[in-house]
């Protein structure tokens, strides 16, 4: 029995990304070998990573997509050894047959970007294992989501995710995935401009509300370099980790399940600050 993740651990779970790419944006081909992407991956565990999420196509965007064949030889041998490892393995896919060889190489939660819109199929494979499901908001493909980036009714972008993950909802559960495996994602980035990703960031209680547990990934993301551009353009890649570590922080206060990143130690300093900040400590005697 694949365990549910959902006793509260006080602090956001840390997703610790392991792209296994040629090409994501953020981390683009440093561990398409599957070599690099397990040494990567048990780096990140010794930094403490609660769970690592593999992921074989890459949703930049304008990305094109892999064939199914190369996103599985990308991702179950790393899944194996990682899983072996004892790692809490996600694969990150929207396809059915990798969603299915993940779950028997051991990973235990599929992250799914579409929801379950790309390959209704995941559904039913994730039910079928009792595995835990990410559902994140999610328009289009990555080739064409710019002309998605479009929320004109009322109450905006944040409404819309809301309205359209609850309609997701329904779906997982009509194809029998229990509440408890279920996990919201705002899919910052996804079919959103950059003040888009802010509205949802600044307004998380209509997403709360919904009573699912939310995982959130804004980490080394477009709308971190806009927010810190300057003459020379927007902030390089590796250069926004001190803005996502103050939204990591914000995230813990709003109470998240999860938040889904690539720098696994400073997230995990950061949120042992916050612990520490938060903890009432014995006055020390003698001190003013
Ligand atoms: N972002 C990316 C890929 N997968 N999965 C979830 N659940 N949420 C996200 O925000 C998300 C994701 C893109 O980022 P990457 O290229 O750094 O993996």
């Amino acid at each position: 029995m694949i365990p549910a993740l959902a006793v509260p651990l006080g602090r956001p779970r840390v997703m610790g990304v392991v792209n296994v790419t040629p090409d994501s944006f953020s981390d683009g081909g440093r561990y398409a070998a599957p070599a690099d992407a397990v040494a990567h991956g048990l780096a990140l565990l010794e930094q403490g990573a609660d769970l690592l999420d593999i992921g074989g196509e890459s949703t930049r965007p304008g990305a094109t997509r892999p064939l199914v064949a190369e996103e599985l030889a990308r991702v179950v041998p790393v899944i194996r050894e990682l899983a072996g490892a004892g790692a809490l393995v996600s694969v990150d896919t929207m396809r059915h047959e990798v969603a299915e060889a993940a779950l028997e190489a051991g990973a235990v939660v599929v992250n799914d970007v579409s929801g379950g819109l790309a390959d209704p199929a995941v559904l039913d494979v994730v039910a079928d294992a009792g595995a835990t499901y990410v559902a994140m908001h999610w328009r289009a493909h990555s080739d064409r989501m710019r002309d998605f980036a479009v929320y004109d009714g009322p109450g905006g972008v944040v409404a819309a995710v809301c309205r359209e993950l609850e309609e997701r909802v329904e779906a997982i559960r009509a194809a029998g995935v229990a509440d408890d495996r279920i996990v919201l994602d705002p899919g910052l980035g996804f079919a959103k401009t950059a003040a888009h990703s802010w509205e949802l960031l600044r307004d998380l209680d209509p997403l709360l509300a919904t009573g699912h547990r939310l995982l959130v990934g804004a980490s080394r993301k477009t709308f971190l370099g806009t927010l810190l551009a300057d003459d020379a353009g927007p902030r390089p890649v590796g250069e926004r980790e001190a803005a996502h570590l103050a939204v990591v922080l914000e995230l813990a206060r709003a109470g998240v399940w999860g938040v889904r990143v690539h720098d696994v130690r400073s997230a995990r300093d950061a949120l042992a600050a916050l612990a520490a900040m938060r903890t009432e400590t014995p006055s020390e005697e003698g001190r003013p």
